[in-house]
């Protein structure tokens, strides 16, 4: 079993190689996508790639350039969701949104590439064409339109008229846990696991991006400075139950998600080890 901290150094080697090269006009495009996919993010999706598909008896360097995919899927949408028509949002991990420094049109064209190159490089994989389409089909499915842009059109819909819990389950679920068991799976099928694993990743997926988001409500909540949500009076886990009470549903949800390790045994323990870490991040 490889450490979590080697595991981000393998991701942090494969996302810089898998950028387009570009040459002459064009040099400037490769240069957007760095700026977004190299600003700091924490990597917990292509990490938790590499871990199931070890955690599932494959060799999770196997699993490198699905882990990279779902990382650049990750990336369009922060930059699409930045965008003055989004969430209008200047900063990104503490620096200047990709519109704010290449322009809003720019910004657009940077995501679009992301989100078109994750499919290449799924496609481009070593793995099997048999593995590489599932990867293909789960991803799209996972990010698109019963998945990650289901869920942000959800977000949307609510910006002006409360969500109700159930809203908020549904929205949560689909904006950000989806990708996340899109990551789970690809690290399944990486490791050619039976549909059995499949399942209990996708249950551990479910109940840890509903305490991962309700996490980023809380972080969101306690910052100093007022989010996007705030100002336009969003709905969200702390609005409706209440600080204390938000803390308690993501650390039930946590718990949910660590029961779905079981069927893994000892083989989970790192994944079980991230599912707390994440429970307490600050950031
Ligand atoms: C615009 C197509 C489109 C989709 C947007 C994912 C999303 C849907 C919007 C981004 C904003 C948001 C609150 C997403 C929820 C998921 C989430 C908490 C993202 C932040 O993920 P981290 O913390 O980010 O893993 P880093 O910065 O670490 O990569």
């Amino acid at each position: 079993m490889n450490s979590i901290k080697e595991y981000i150094e393998l991701i942090e080697k494969a996302v810089k190689a898998s950028v387009p090269e570009t040459k002459g006009h064009l040099e400037g495009i490769s240069d957007m996508l760095f700026y977004s996919l190299e600003s700091g993010g924490k990597r917990i999706r292509p990490l938790l790639c590499l871990e199931f598909a070890s955690c599932c008896g494959g060799e999770a360097e196997k699993a490198l350039d699905y882990a990279v995919a779902v990382e650049y899927i990750h990336t369009y949408s922060l930059v699409h969701d930045d965008l003055p028509c989004m969430d209008d949002d200047d900063y990104r991990r503490g620096k200047p949104s990709s519109h704010k420094k290449y322009g809003e049109a720019n910004a657009l064209l940077a995501g679009d590439a992301l989100l078109t190159h994750a499919f290449d490089i799924l496609a481009s994989s070593a793995l099997s064409a048999e593995q590489n389409i599932r990867a293909v089909k789960e991803l799209s499915s996972l990010a698109g339109v019963n998945g990650m842009i289901g869920g942000q059109y959800i977000d949307l819909a609510y910006e002006n008229r409360n969500a109700d819990a159930d809203v908020l389950f549904t929205m949560d679920a689909l904006k950000t846990a989806a990708l996340i068991e899109a990551a789970c799976v690809l690290g399944c099928i990486a490791a050619n696991a039976d549909e059995g694993k499949i399942s209990n990743a996708r249950k551990f997926a479910l109940n840890l991006g509903l305490a991962f988001q309700i996490t980023d409500d809380i972080l969101d909540f306690i910052s100093e400075e007022k989010s996007s949500d705030e100002i336009k009076g969003k709905s969200t886990y702390t609005s409706i139950f209440g600080l204390e009470k938000a803390k308690e549903i993501a650390a039930e949800y946590t718990e949910k998600a660590i029961s779905a390790l079981e069927f893994f045994g000892e083989n989970a323990n790192e994944i079980r080890l991230i599912a707390e870490q994440l429970l307490n991040r600050n950031n």
